[in-house]
């Protein structure tokens, strides 16, 4: 469709026989608000303008469902979970709300009764990229499963003007590029001027009575903007209630006057600037002040939303923790445990004791990381410039904490790391601990970590409370990650299964015994094969490279990050393409490589192994001589919308992370959920997939986190490995010379030096194996039939990742509200 007016006749929507009412009604309803909202009609309307009245008439619906869910919340007296996070990765809505409110097909109808197609207005909505990965994209994933499990929640974030870069690759280099997701407009968002709280910073605590105040130098305002979460089938709408920043005073109208233009709006430049944009560093922490600022704009102003609502409904702030669950979405917005402290003692005249077992009570964290350097942690003095109340009761706790450490006879080894200061070195505060300790619950995002999480970076902590520690398995929404985004798939599965497993992803179980049910196998081989041809048309409509859709799909799409080896794949595809090369006569799989993801603007070596992957792809794929049998594409601008794209067309699932530092990854997941097959290492949640799907059905190969941990204390030789491994040597001196860098033959001798002297992430070590993973790999695509019937026991298996397992074990365990 082209922006041009839509001919045909103009007021006569005179339905055919055959129209459902709610059609008719749809097709009324977006014309009233194309001319009433949008202020056009049907022949001056463009593309724009249809999609904003369709998302306009959307809201309607859904805005009715949303009144509704607040109010029987409020009438029930119901506990409500509250979902603190720097990140919410939502991706767009129009699908998701349609899908979730039944009104899909009548949405399309009313639609194509215009000329249009639904499909390709959807391409008109940006991505809401207010996060960097899999962190981020979980909260939005548990956002939607809380309100399909009808559990009373608010999310609570950021409202980034800028969210996640648009990454460029220009010459194979990453560039990163604003993204302005909300030049034309949000039409899912409600500003909410009445909840507007103010929050400050710096300044000084004064003695009040026989307490204290804190008497911040700097204040803003936090406003809030609701966007409405739909659930499936639209039993309940929650609400994402993101935070905008605003001047007290926006212009100083003296300093205007007085012809001081930029000094008299300074105050209003300062208050944007906190909401401008999403820091994209994943798992590792931005360290600057601007982001501790963030961090506590959003924590206090949720806070103060939170007890404000307790009062206005319970009268007693001491009720807190029956009516109020606050779940914390890593350390980030941790300051809550003192902000939420200082409430209870400063502003509600709580005795110490009390406000502590109340915090406490109230408060749950969850961790995603066990890499130390991600750890958040922040220099003393600036903490105390920024938050000096804060800073003063995190001594409170601290000397409360480490009391109880020592009657319970620690060592000063222990003392020290469970203290909320490091004193190693520079003094700095510590996130992790102080989520710890103001929480009853602390719980990892797979098995695997969590056994790891007790073992390692809190094993002091946990020692000194060993109940607090407990397992969430991440889960994945089966709405976003199945049924929209793969309806072929999902109208296969329905006709093989019947509907239930729409509401129970369990019942994909269903499946299994069909599984060698040839039929079946050919109608799910049909659906990837559609879904590939339509990826293959993306890449040759965007990227001008040509993919067959027989090959295999193999695919890592994900954050780049060096533990998450996206270069033991690329020195692999390097070896394969020399032995391919070597041995034309063989027998080859053909094979496309396909990667995809954004770097932090300051990781080096995550850039350079972007510009590797491209360096790569573009010999291989201009090189006659592998004559299709191998390509390798680097995707652009990774996100939720192309990940929506790109794994209903995978084959094979790339899940390599050096054993023992991926948390969980969930990605893993959704591949597995749309037939794809894993290779991986048992790490984070590959370990559960394993055991969910069967050991035939995944392929697994490399060091196990236990034997990671031996081979780093034992002292790791890399270089003796690759002396002994001639594919390895031969394709990292390829690397190392220049072989796919011509222009700068010395690109990579840094990359591939790292890889000799220290290899930190074993890529060395799990190199033979991973080739031979590959292999076998190859052996089981030959296998037709069995390929087909491990891809159905992916799907049948994995049901248990849905989010709405994981949503009802934390409602059950950690927030008792079902
Ligand atoms: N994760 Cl600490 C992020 O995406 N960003 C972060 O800053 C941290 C963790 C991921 C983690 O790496 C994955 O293994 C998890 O699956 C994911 O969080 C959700 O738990």
């Amino acid at each position: 469709m082209a922006s041009e007016p839509v001919s045909g006749p103009v007021t006569d929507i005179e339905p055919p026989v055959s129209e459902p009412a709610a059609v008719t009604q749809m097709k009324k309803d977006i014309l009233r608000v194309l001319r009433r909202r949008i202020g056009k009609d049907q022949r001056a309307a463009k593309q724009h303008d249809w999609y904003a009245s369709s998302i306009l008439t959307l809201r309607d619906h859904i805005i009715d469902a949303w009144i509704e869910s607040t109010q029987r919340t409020y009438e029930t007296g119901g506990k409500r979970v509250y979902y603190l996070s720097m990140e919410f990765l939502i991706g767009r809505l129009l699908r998701d709300a349609l899908s979730n409110l039944g009104v899909t097909r009548d949405m399309e109808r009313a639609l194509a009764s215009f000329g249009l197609d639904l499909a390709e207005l959807e391409q008109l909505e940006p991505d809401a990229a207010l996060g960097n990965g899999g962190l981020g994209r979980l909260a939005a994933c548990f956002m939607e499963s809380l309100a399909t499990l009808d559990i009373p929640a608010y999310g609570y974030g950021i409202r980034y003007v800028n969210g996640m870069f648009r990454q460029r690759i220009d010459d194979g280099w990453q560039v990163e590029l604003p993204e302005t997701w909300l030049a034309h407009g949000n039409p899912w968002e409600f500003e909410r001027l009445e909840s507007t709280y103010r929050i400050g910073f710096g300044g000084e605590v004064v003695a009040q009575g026989d307490g204290v105040m804190w008497e911040p130098a700097e204040e803003v305002d936090a406003t809030a903007v609701d966007t409405p979460v739909v659930g499936w089938r639209g039993k309940r709408v929650n609400t994402l209630r993101l935070w905008t920043s605003n001047p007290i005073d926006p212009l100083k109208l003296d300093a205007f006057n007085a012809g001081d233009h930029f000094g008299a709006l300074a105050e209003k430049v300062r208050a944007e600037s906190l909401v401008r944009v999403l820091y994209p560093a994943d798992s590792s922490p931005a360290g600057q002040e601007l982001r501790l600022r963030q961090e506590y704009f959003l924590t206090a102003a949720s806070i103060q939303d939170i007890v404000r609502r307790h009062i206005q409904y319970e009268g007693d702030i001491r009720t807190l923790p029956s009516k109020a669950a606050i779940q914390l979405n890593d350390t980030h917005p941790s300051v809550a445990v003192a902000e939420l402290m200082r409430v209870f003692v400063d502003l509600e005249g709580l005795e110490f004791n009390e406000a502590w077992e109340l915090t406490k009570q109230t408060i749950s964290y969850t961790n995603h990381t066990l890499l130390p350097e991600a750890l958040e942690t922040w220099p003393l003095p600036l903490f105390e410039r920024l938050l000096p109340r804060h800073m003063q009761i995190i001594y409170a706790i601290n000397s409360r904490v480490l009391r109880e450490a020592r009657k319970a006879g620690c060592t000063d080894a222990q003392i020290a790391a469970i203290s909320l200061i490091d004193e190693s070195g520079e003094r700095r505060v510590r996130m992790a601990n102080l989520a710890f300790v103001g929480a009853h619950s602390i719980n990892g995002v797979a098995a695997l970590h969590t056994e790891l999480m007790k073992e390692t970076v809190f094993a002091d902590l946990h020692a000194l409370y060993p109940n607090r520690i407990n397992n969430k398995t991440n889960g994945v929404t089966p709405r976003r990650w199945l049924q929209q985004c793969n309806p072929g798939l999902t109208k296969v599965i329905t006709d093989a299964i019947g509907p239930a497993f729409l509401d129970d992803a369990g019942k994909l179980s269903d499946l299994n015994p069909l599984a060698d049910d040839a039929a079946l196998g050919e109608r799910v081989a049909e659906v990837k094969r559609a879904n590939k041809v339509a990826l293959a048309d993306y890449i040759k409509k965007t990227m001008g490279i040509r993919l067959d859709p027989d090959a295999l799909f193999d695919v890592q799409i994900k954050r780049i990050h060096e533990y998450k080896r996206q270069l033991l794949n690329l020195i692999e595809t390097v070896a394969l393409y020399d032995q391919i090369r070597s041995h034309p006569e063989r027998d080859w799989v053909p094979r496309v490589k396909i990667f995809g993801g954004k770097a932090a603007p300051s990781y080096h070596n995550a850039k350079l192994i972007i510009k590797l992957a491209n360096d790569i792809a573009r010999r291989v794929n201009s090189d006659p001589s592998v004559g299709g049998l191998l390509k390798v594409v680097y995707v652009p601008n990774y996100n939720v919308s192309l990940a929506e794209r790109i794994i209903p067309a995978a084959d094979l699932s790339e899940q390599i992370s050096t054993a023992g530092m991926e948390a969980s990854g969930t990605g893993n997941m959704k591949f597995a959920l749309n037939g794809a097959l894993t290779i991986g290492t048992l790490d984070g949640a590959n370990v559960e997939i394993k055991e969910h799907v069967g050991d035939e059905n995944i392929v697994i190969f490399g060091l196990t986190a236990e034997e990671v941990a031996a081979k780093r204390a034992a002292g790791y030789n890399p270089r003796a490995i690759i002396e002994e491994s001639r594919e390895l040597g031969q394709a990292l001196s390829a690397i190392a010379s220049g072989v796919f860098s011509h222009d700068d033959p010395h690109r990579y001798e840094g990359l591939v030096n790292g890889i000799y002297d220290h290899d930190w992430f074993m890529c060395a070590a799990d190199f033979d194996a991973y080739t031979a993973a590959q292999r076998e790999v190859d052996r089981r695509w030959e296998d037709v039939a069995g390929w087909r019937a491990s891809a159905i026991r992916n799907i049948a298996n994995v049901g248990w990742f849905s989010s709405d397992r994981t949503i009802s074990e934390y409602a059950k365990d950690i927030w008792k509200v079902l």
